[in-house]
This record gives C-alpha cells, structure tokens and sequence, in this order.
C-alpha cells in the first residue's frame, strides 16, 4: 500500500510548493537531489532507519521534520534527529509549519491544541505514488481513531479515545478521483465504529458498484442491517481482531467489545453474508502457554478463516501495554529495528525463543497447502483472489524462514 499519510501531508502543503514524494519501500531515496525541507512519517519498526535518513539529509543542511504514530509518541527522542517534530495529524498544523519554514522560525515541536476537524479535507496527493509500484493502490480514509482503546493499540494514544468520521458527501467527492474497477481499502481503523455512519456511508456507496475491504470490530455481527448494507455497497473482505482466545488475555487487552464464546456465532454470521474474514490473533500473551499456537492455529482453520495474522505482543511506545512492559522491566530493547522482527519483552509463561518459533509454525501451518484447500476449497469466482493472497503468505513466509526446519524444530 501507497503512504496515504504522506499524501496528505503534500495535499496540505500550500500550493506554491514544489512537492515530491519517496517511498523507500519501492524506490531508493535520491539524497544528492536539490530539496530545501524533508518531511518523513515514522513507525516505531522504521524510527532506526528514519532517523538515519533524517541524519543523513541533515548533515548536508537540509531542515527535516518527523511526523507519524512514533514521533508522536516520544518527540523528544525524535527531536534528537529533527529540526521539528509534528505531534499527532498534519490537519491545521502543516501549513504553519511551512510558513515558519519560509521565515526561517521553525518551532522545535508542533502540536494539535484540539483534534482537527474533518470537514473540508483536501484530496490526497495520489498523483506523487511511484506508478505501478503497489499492490492496493486505493486506500481512502473516511474516519480517524476507534471508539475502544485496546490497551496494545497505537490507535488510541494517537488519536485520543474519539471516533471521528468525514461528511459522507466528502468520502464521495473523493472517491470520483479514484478507480472504481479497482479493489478500495478504506484504511479505517474500525468501519462501524459508529454504525449510524457506516450505514448512512455503505447506503451512498451501493451506486458505485465497488468492491472494498476494511478493518472492523466484532459488533458487526450484531447488526443485520449493517451487515445487509456493507454486503450491497460491495464490501469483500473484513479484516476482524480477534486477538486471544483466552479470556483473561482479552480482559487484560482491554478490548471488551470481543466475547470469546460468541467468536464462531459471530464468524458463521458474516460468512454467511458472503463477506470474508482477515483474522488478527496475538500469540504469547501473559495467559499463553506453548499450546497456544495449536489451539489458535486450529481454531482459525476450524473457522475457515479466509486468512489471518499472527502476531506476537509489541510493546509500542505510548501504549498502556508498552508502558506496563516497560515498568516491569520486561522490555529487552529499544533497539526499534527489533520491533516486529524479533520478540523484543520477556513472556510469562514462554521463553523468547518458543514464543518465536512458535509464531513461525503458525504462519507455516496456517499457510500450509492443505490447511489453505480445507479453508477454501476449489477455485471459483471471488475465492480465485483470496486463493492468491493465500498462496502469496505462504510464499513470503516459506521464503522469511527459508526451510521448515523451525516449523519441525516446534512440533
Ligand atoms: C493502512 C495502515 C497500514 C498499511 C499501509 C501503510 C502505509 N504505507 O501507509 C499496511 C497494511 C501496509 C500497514 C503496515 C504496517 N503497519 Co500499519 N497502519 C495502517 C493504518 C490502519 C492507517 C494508516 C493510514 O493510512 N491512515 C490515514 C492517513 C491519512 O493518516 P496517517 O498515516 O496517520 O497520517 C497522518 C498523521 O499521522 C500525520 N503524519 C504522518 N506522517 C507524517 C509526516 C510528517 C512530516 C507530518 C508533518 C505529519 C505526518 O499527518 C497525516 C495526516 O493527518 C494505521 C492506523 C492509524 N490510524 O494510524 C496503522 C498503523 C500505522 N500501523 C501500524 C503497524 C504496527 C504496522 C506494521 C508494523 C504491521 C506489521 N506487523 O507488519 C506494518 C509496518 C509498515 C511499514 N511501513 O513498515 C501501527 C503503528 C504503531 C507504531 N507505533 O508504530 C498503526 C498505528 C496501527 C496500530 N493499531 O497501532 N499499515
Ligand atoms: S478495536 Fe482495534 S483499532 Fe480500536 S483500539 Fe482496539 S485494536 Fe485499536
């Protein structure tokens, strides 16, 4: 997928500015090119190589601000790397910031004193995404943030415990300038997080003929008429969290929207709308011990879950699982370059290194090729797609251990 946030923050650039935008994930950064300022969106997994970037621009005179979920998290780490930090959304702040630029008055950081509105939002510079280069080349954003606060997620520490969406009729002048043929990801971190909204969105979008995917809560299940509109207005594809299937986990979690007993009601009832499901599950949890992986694993394939993620806990700065780790002392480093390629806390019940390697026998054999027939049997129509994203996990992760020797080392 495209940087849709840096899209945004060039559509707010003011128009007089030249802009162009480098995603290092598919083009190599040109550091010789004549630039004044660099602005660069950070994660916690890129903040070591970000940094690196910012350093680099830097030492050859050219002002860098960092923006992003990390930045926004820890501005005084990134400061360290920065000529300015923005802390939260680029909406109302962006342009002052180039304005102090110009003036040559950078301020050290720039804050949101309040949310900004959605109203108004210019359309994202999709025009500056390298050409070919991206797989969902269609992202949109119709709401910022998720009503819940799930104690893992950066989402909250982010945007605050709110749930704010675009006026319906925005979403629809913005969708005009994309490609209806092709597949849209409404980039949201939780669709129906207000249903009112969903309904009053999905009801506009059945004309458009599209076909979409996003990330939802559980609680769709227990509204048909939700489900009805979302199923008519095209959607494909709803990518759910799970997360445990224990329930001391989800209550430490947080996520009190998720009832583990209703987990195969709530899976049977939006298949049964025709709507695929991308399960999230998190492995190694305080309550999880090594039979965690084979419950879950079978759990997912007893669903017929079309695909799923497993992923094991990362202590993200700024969120309460990240703080309470951190106050433990369970955090091994803040080498960020470890987050996501390496368990990076001490688990309760596991070592690292089982937490690990069960975490790769999940993917393998949740990705096996007899595990992707049982869950979705022969190819036809839509199944073709999800056979193919299937197969490409199974690739990419065969491919990331090389062998199956750990999948074999696990059992
Ligand atoms: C879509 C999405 C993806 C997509 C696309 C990512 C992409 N290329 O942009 C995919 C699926 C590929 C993805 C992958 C991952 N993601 Co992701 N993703 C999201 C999601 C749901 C929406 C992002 C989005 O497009 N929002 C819409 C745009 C308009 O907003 P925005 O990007 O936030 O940008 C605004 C501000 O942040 C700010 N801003 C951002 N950058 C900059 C830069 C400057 C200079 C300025 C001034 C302002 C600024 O201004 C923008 C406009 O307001 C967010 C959740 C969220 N709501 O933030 C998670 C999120 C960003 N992802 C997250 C994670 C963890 C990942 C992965 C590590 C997951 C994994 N295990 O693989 C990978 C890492 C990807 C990588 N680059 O290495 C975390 C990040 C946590 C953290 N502290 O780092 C988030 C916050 C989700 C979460 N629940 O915690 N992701
Ligand atoms: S429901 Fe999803 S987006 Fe909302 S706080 Fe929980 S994990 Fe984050």
């Amino acid at each position: 997928m495209p940087p849709l946030g840096l899209a945004m923050v060039a559509a707010l650039t003011p128009p007089e500015v030249e802009v162009s935008l480098t995603d290092e994930n598919v083009t190599v950064i040109d550091f010789q090119k004549e630039i004044d300022l660099v602005g660069i969106t950070v994660l916690t997994n890129t903040a070591t190589r970000a940094y690196k970037i910012a350093d680099t621009f830097r030492a050859k005179g050219v002002k860098v601000i960092l923006g992003g979920s990390h930045p926004s998290a820890l501005p005084k780490e990134a400061s360290q790397h920065a000529d300015s930090i923005v802390i939260g959304e680029a909406e109302g702040i962006w342009a002052k910031v180039i304005e102090d630029f110009k003036a040559n008055k950078l301020k050290k950081i720039y804050s949101q004193s309040a949310q900004p509105s959605l109203l108004n939002l210019p359309i994202p510079r999709r025009d500056l995404f390298a050409k070919g280069a991206y797989y969902f080349r269609n992202t949109i954003s119709t709401t910022r943030g998720c009503p819940f606060a799930c104690s893992f997620c950066s989402v909250t520490s982010f945007f605050g415990h709110s749930y704010r969406c675009r006026p319906v009729e925005e979403v629809l002048k913005e969708l005009d300038t994309m490609n209806h043929k092709k597949l849209i990801c409404f980039v949201d971190d939780n669709i129906v997080g207000k249903p009112k909204f969903a309904k009053e969105l999905f009801r506009a979008l059945v004309p458009y003929k599209l076909k979409w995917i996003s990330q939802a809560s559980v609680t769709i299940a227990g509204d048909d008429e939700l489900l009805e509109l979302a199923v008519a207005s095209g959607c494909k594809v709803l990518l759910i969290g799970f997360e445990t299937l224990s329930p001391a986990n989800l209550s430490a979690l947080g996520k009190k929207i998720n009832m583990i007993d209703k987990y195969e009601k709530v899976i049977k009832k939006i298949h049964s709308y025709g709507i695929a499901i991308h399960g999230f599950f998190i492995l190694g949890l305080d309550e999880d011990d090594k039979d965690v992986f084979k419950r879950t694993v079978s759990f997912a394939q007893e669903m017929r879950l079309e695909s799923a993620q497993f992923a094991w806990p990362v202590p993200y700065p700024g969120t309460a699982l990240g703080e309470s780790l951190d106050k433990a002392g369970r955090i091994v480093t803040k080498d960020w370059s470890q987050y996501e390629t390496n368990v990076v806390f001490e688990p309760k019940l596991m070592s690292q290194e089982i937490l690990q390697l069960g975490h790769k026998w999940a993917w393998l054999e949740f990705y096996s090729l007899l595990s992707i027939w049982r869950r979705l049997g022969i190819i036809r129509g839509y199944s073709a797609q999800l056979w193919m994203l299937n197969l490409y996990y199974r690739f990419f992760w065969r491919r990331k251990f090389e062998t199956n020797k750990d999948r074999k080392k696990h059992e």
